[in-house]
């Protein structure tokens, strides 16, 4: 049964803000902010941050500043200038999908956060809308910081927040959108009773933080998640609230999932997948070939862990598959910069997305000198993973293949011992590259459980091979982003490494030749890939975006993020390579290379 909803017109006081509105607010209000303390409750770069220029930008600067800088992404999603970090409350509304992030109108390090607010049709070509949230109310007046959206009915939505009180605590609030017929959601109320939820006995409020989408149970009762810690064991826990209206809260007498020594569990997500399809699934279903996913962003780490479980309906809790590798000790989503990711439903296709905000890996000044930080990774689909009963799998969205052009394509060759083969590419800052090759047939692959002790591993195995050192099986994959002499360069690669119980497969991508600035950080990330009975091939689908490089291992089971700052590689000069350090020869059974199309935003 449809819970009941609450009629936006009668419960607010504060009118709609409108989008002129909206512009001037954030203009006048940078003395406000200035007068701020800057403190950061998390660690983020921060500095001053009085030193942009806050007027909007005009189509001219808006080309200027898309061209200016080669690290700045062809077809990521960015704003056109400042501090991004975390999507927050994607969805799909009327024909156009929405993307709000956390936002500083003020500069290119953390602060003064408001919702910023994009809108596309495919995910790819979007539209700068004026801020959708921004700070007015004492209860959010220090920031409006991260959430969901929730669908109460077809066309009662609500965004669900935390605010940076005037006191700096953190609350939930609920804003309402109040023209339903818009499809691009121009205009948003915050409610007269926010706010909704704040921190009760036993919950410290400055762990209290970053609510889900709200779903409902079998009694009707619409229940959400809010991120938090208890000091003891350093548990982080997700705290589990009921309501029936979406405005009085309770919570409950449990929390859904608790895991000591995780520490703060930022941005939790909560969500049911199917285990006979890859449909994706609204968040309130459940049944008996339904599983949950539950993801925390692990404040202490700036990692997403998930692990999938069993949504225990009747007792409110979740169950892991597989203890060992509970959520924030187990798997992760990406193994490079990858972190307070958002899934949502897509009804429209009928699929579930996933949203990851990528950080910058350089420095303060190098953010503050090209004017903005950070990139949205490309959206991925994601499902369970079909061959591995803990994992899922994730894949950027089809969408994406629309800006493929100039395919160069290859089957079946051999990669001799110590071979560096030059790849065709025009312009390789901008590249789509799927590749695989025959896995070794003779090998058993021992299959791991990435767990916080594999993951260890996996990581200093690879730094051990960087892209050069030779093993029997690799390091054999590509150099991206390179310069001729291979001075720079990134090394997307597979090892095959053995172990007394038989071979395992490693993914790396090595940042450490990525570029010959200093104070980067060049961490060469790496995981164990599971390489299941009956896949005979290893494949590699890495996509390059000027500082950006995303990697899919083994159809989606593995993905790394790095970013990259290299100063001799521009769009004339990027050299894309394959290469086999190994003592065996490979054979690669297919590998097709696309240039990829520029996007041009637009500002509504
Ligand atoms: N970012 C938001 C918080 C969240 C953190 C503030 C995660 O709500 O916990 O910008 O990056």
């Amino acid at each position: 049964m449809a819970p009941s909803t609450f009629h936006p017109s009668g419960s607010i006081k504060w009118g709609a803000l409108s989008c002129i509105a909206a512009i001037l607010f954030l203009t006048a209000s940078e003395q406000v902010f200035g007068a701020l303390p800057s403190t950061n409750p998390f660690s983020y770069k921060l500095s001053n941050q009085s030193d942009q220029d806050v007027s909007a930008a005009t189509s001219k600067e808006k080309k200027l500043l898309q061209n200016s800088h080669t690290d700045r992404t062809a077809f990521h999603f960015q704003p056109i200038k400042n501090w991004m970090n975390d999507p927050n409350g994607p969805l799909f509304y009327k024909g156009y999908y929405h993307l709000f992030y956390q936002y500083n109108p003020y500069g290119a390090v953390w602060g003064n956060i408001v919702w910023g607010h994009a809108v596309s049709t495919d995910l790819i070509h979007w539209i700068h809308l004026p801020a959708a949230l921004v700070p007015d109310q004492w209860y959010d007046i220090k920031g409006v910081w991260s959430g969901s959206a929730t669908f109460l009915s077809k066309v009662n939505l609500v965004l669900l927040y935390t605010g940076w009180s005037n006191a700096s605590r953190q609350v939930q609030n609920v804003a309402v959108a109040t023209n339903p017929s818009d499809p691009l959601l121009r205009s948003w109320s915050k409610l007269s009773e926010n706010p909704i939820l704040v921190a009760t006995a036993g919950i410290n409020s400055s762990n209290f933080r970053d609510p889900t989408t709200g779903w409902t149970g079998s009694d009707g009762l619409w229940r959400v998640l809010v991120g938090s810690k208890i000091d003891k064991n350093e548990t982080g826990l997700a705290l589990l609230y009921k309501s029936h209206d979406f405005v009085k809260w309770q919570l409950a007498d449990h929390s859904l999932h608790s895991v000591a020594n995780t520490g703060m569990w930022e941005c939790p997500d909560f969500y049911p997948v199917s285990m006979n399809e890859k449909k994706g699934l609204d968040t309130s279903v459940n049944g008996p070939l339904v599983k949950h996913v539950l993801k925390v962003s692990l404040d202490d780490k700036k990692r997403d862990y998930y692990a999938l479980g069993t949504y225990d309906t009747s007792a409110d809790i979740f169950i892991p598959e597989n203890k060992k590798i509970d959520v924030g000790i187990g798997l992760r989503y990406d193994y490079g910069k990858y972190y307070a990711s958002k899934t949502f439903y897509d009804d429209n296709k009928q699929r579930r997305i996933l949203w990851g905000w990528i950080n910058e890996s350089d420095s303060i000044a190098a953010d503050k000198a090209k004017g903005w930080s950070s990139v949205q990774g490309i959206p991925r689909k994601v499902w369970v993973d079909e061959s591995n009963p803990h994992g899922i799998k994730q894949w950027p969205i089809e969408e994406i293949e629309k800006l493929r052009h100039a395919k160069h394509s290859k089957k079946k060759f051999w990669l001799k011992k110590g071979s560096i083969l030059k790849l065709k590419a025009k312009r390789a800052t901008q590249l789509d590259i799927e590749v695989s090759f025959d896995l070794p047939s003779h090998n058993q692959q021992e299959l791991v459980l990435n767990d916080e002790m594999a993951q260890n591993e996996a990581q200093i195995n690879c730094g051990k091979v960087g892209a050069t050192k030779q093993g029997t099986y690799g390091p054999f994959g590509l150099y991206v982003l390179a310069t001729k002499d291979l001075q720079e360069r990134t090394s997307v690669f597979f090892y095959l490494r053995h172990s007394n119980k038989g071979w395992r497969t490693l993914v790396c991508s090595d940042q450490s030749r990525s570029t010959l600035l200093p104070n980067i950080d060049k961490t060469i990330y790496g995981s164990f890939v599971p390489v299941t009975k009956g896949e005979d091939f290893l494949s590699l689908r890495v996509i390059v975006d000027h500082s950006i490089i995303e990697t899919f291992a083994q159809g989606g089971k593995v993905c790394i993020t790095s970013r990259v700052y290299p100063t001799r590689v521009n769009d004339d000069s990027a050299h894309l390579y394959l290469f086999n350090h190994g003592n065996q020869i490979v054979h690669v059974q297919m590998l097709a290379v696309w240039e990829m199309s520029n996007v041009v935003f637009d500002i509504y």
